[in-house]
């Protein structure tokens, strides 16, 4: 399997996050994708590429050229401040306050944010950027007949909504890629999400559409970030009725509870019939994962892999969550030789 790969990631390294009460080191962090390029390549999985560059349109088919400008523009601004440390937001328009954007840098990230989560740092944008270039090259593979390719991603995208970053991620780079499929032939994109936490940027993305059908599998928002949408009554509105499944699970879960999620996720998905999926690849599954709550081993992601792959579709996996840094790269690897031992 093709991996697409940018360096790029290194130019985003938050901080801190606030976890339990207290401010501790980003768990979103550079070493995550160095362990799972240096995996791909122990495994000889196959060739690792740079990615070639797509442009801001693609981008612009899912994110709002207003957000793309802030985001791309926000470290200078805060920089000729005389800032130096990440730039992080505190206040957001919740529902007892108006939804409208100020002019000023802090109001303004309120606005284009959910959570403090999703630090900006003088390479956010740039790595950002790379990472949903990654994604668009990984996608022209499989549009171009390839059965499947990999899109190791850094940072990572599925929080991030149209018009609003946070939970670590900032631009889309599976519904970009879901969309470039679309926009180049492609009739029906399903987007199979198995990251530890609901997609809820990519839900809120194709909520009120029928050609992505969109699944996800994660902790119950009940007790789970991102709390506020992850439901199992959110099926899609409009046109979109009936194109959104959303599978939530206990803390505690493990591989019996989960891949029973995953057999009906991929029944609903083989029903919708797509021409191509994509796969939000999240490996925080991990039983030994530091934030999150569920208990998937490593060779659960094998089996992964070749539940996915009995879909019998072109797939494009796409790196998502995972912060179990020593096992990440041995899981999300797992997850493409699954794919990979099934013909
Ligand atoms: C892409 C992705 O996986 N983003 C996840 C963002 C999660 N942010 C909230 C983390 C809250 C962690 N609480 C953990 C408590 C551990 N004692
Ligand atoms: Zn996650």
């Amino acid at each position: 399997m093709l991996t697409i790969y940018s360096d790029d990631h290194h130019l985003h390294h938050g901080r801190c996050e606030l976890i339990d009460g207290q401010l501790m080191p980003c768990f979103e962090m550079p070493s995550r994708a160095d362990h799972v390029l240096e995996r791909v390549k122990t495994r000889e999985l196959g060739p690792v590429q740079g990615p070639a560059d797509f442009g801001r349109a693609p981008l612009l088919r899912v994110h709002s050229a207003d957000y793309l400008n802030f985001f791309e523009g926000a470290w200078q601004r805060w920089a000729s401040l005389g800032h130096d440390g990440d730039l992080l937001p505190f206040t957001w328009p919740a529902r007892t306050l108006r939804s409208i954007k100020p002019k000023g840098l802090h109001g303004e990230l309120g606005y284009y944010s959910f959570d403090a989560g999703a630090p900006i740092t003088a390479g956010t944008w740039q790595a950002a950027y790379s990472a949903a270039q990654v994604a668009l090259t990984a996608q022209a593979a499989v549009q171009a007949g390839a059965r499947s390719a990999f899109a190791l991603c850094r940072p990572p995208g599925h929080h991030a909504a149209s018009d609003v970053m946070g939970g670590y991620c900032y631009l889309n780079n599976a519904a970009i890629a879901a969309q470039a499929f679309l926009d180049q032939g492609q009739r029906k994109v399903a987007i199979l999400d198995v990251d530890y936490h609901h997609g809820n940027g990519t839900q809120e993305i194709f909520y009120q559409r029928s050609d992505v059908f969109f699944a996800s599998i994660h902790g119950d928002p009940q007790a789970e970030f991102p709390f506020f949408l992850g439901y199992a009554d959110e099926q899609g509105e409009g046109e979109g009725l009936g194109y959104n499944v959303n599978y939530p699970l206990p803390a505690g879960s493990d591989w019996a509870t989960w891949s029973n999620a995953l057999d009906q996720a991929c029944e609903r998905i083989a029903a919708y019939a797509p021409d191509v999926v994509v796969v939000s690849l999240g490996v925080d599954t991990f039983k030994d994962d530091p934030i999150s709550q569920f208990k998937l081993d490593c060779p659960d992601y094998l089996k992964m892999g070749e539940r996915i792959a009995r879909l019998g579709k072109p797939t494009l996996f796409v790196m998502e969550g995972g912060y179990a840094v020593e096992e990440i790269g041995i899981n999300a690897v797992n997850v493409l030789e699954g794919f990979e031992a099934v013909r």
